[in-house]
């Protein structure tokens, strides 16, 4: 009976802790690209334009590419385009990481689950020429539905061809019962086991 109940207690806090594993929540996220400036690329003749779900595809473009073949790519003024990404799930994030053209400069906001927007951070993948990752750790996670890029600093040709959000999906209810269901059993454990002592 006693080692029943744990084994049932466990099973329940395994399949609720699976939930709140670290994962990239933005894989799939519905993309939404918007300005005149989406898909133009004066001077560097014809470009490949993506479709907006290449941004959470969950594959990267190999380093280097040149920033508009490929990937979501614009030109204009700085905030004038924007890339917003709704999550599948509102979701807690702990990380992001962008893959982007190099010597650009991208604000990232999220939109929380009230639908108001917030300014999160700006990454700049300035390392090496062509697409290139950058990344940022958040000071504390921040509960999101969706996020929002736009092109805050650079040359004026920008593009994304990868966006990712790691954290966890804000848990479903039954999540919290089978959750609540593991630690009462286990408190039920704790006292049999106590009173037989
Ligand atoms: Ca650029
Ligand atoms: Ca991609």
């Amino acid at each position: 009976m006693m080692k029943k109940t744990i084994a049932i207690a466990l099973t329940c806090l395994a399949a609720a802790g699976s939930a709140f594993a670290d994962t990239n929540v933005a894989l799939n996220g519905t993309v939404t690209v918007a300005g005149s400036g989406i898909g133009q690329s004066p001077g560097w003749g014809d470009g490949v334009l993506a479709a907006p779900s290449s941004v959470t595809d969950g594959l990267f473009l190999p380093t280097n590419t040149q920033w508009n073949l490929g990937t979501v790519y614009w030109t204009g003024s700085y905030g004038a385009d924007s890339v917003t990404i709704d999550l599948l799930q509102a979701a807690s994030v702990n990380s992001l990481y962008l893959q982007a053209d190099n010597n650009d400069d991208y604000r990232v906001q999220y939109r929380d689950t009230a639908n108001v927007w917030h300014d999160l951070v700006t990454i700049s993948p300035h390392r090496s020429v062509g697409m290139d990752y950058g990344s940022a750790a958040l000071g504390a996670p921040v509960l999101a539905s969706a996020f929002m890029i736009t092109a805050v600093g650079g040359d004026g040709a920008f593009s994304v061809s990868e966006f990712q959000a790691f954290g966890s999906a804000v848990p479903e209810p039954e999540t919290y019962a089978m959750l609540g269901a593991g630690l009462g059993l286990m408190a039920f454990a704790a006292r049999r086991k106590q009173r037989k002592a």
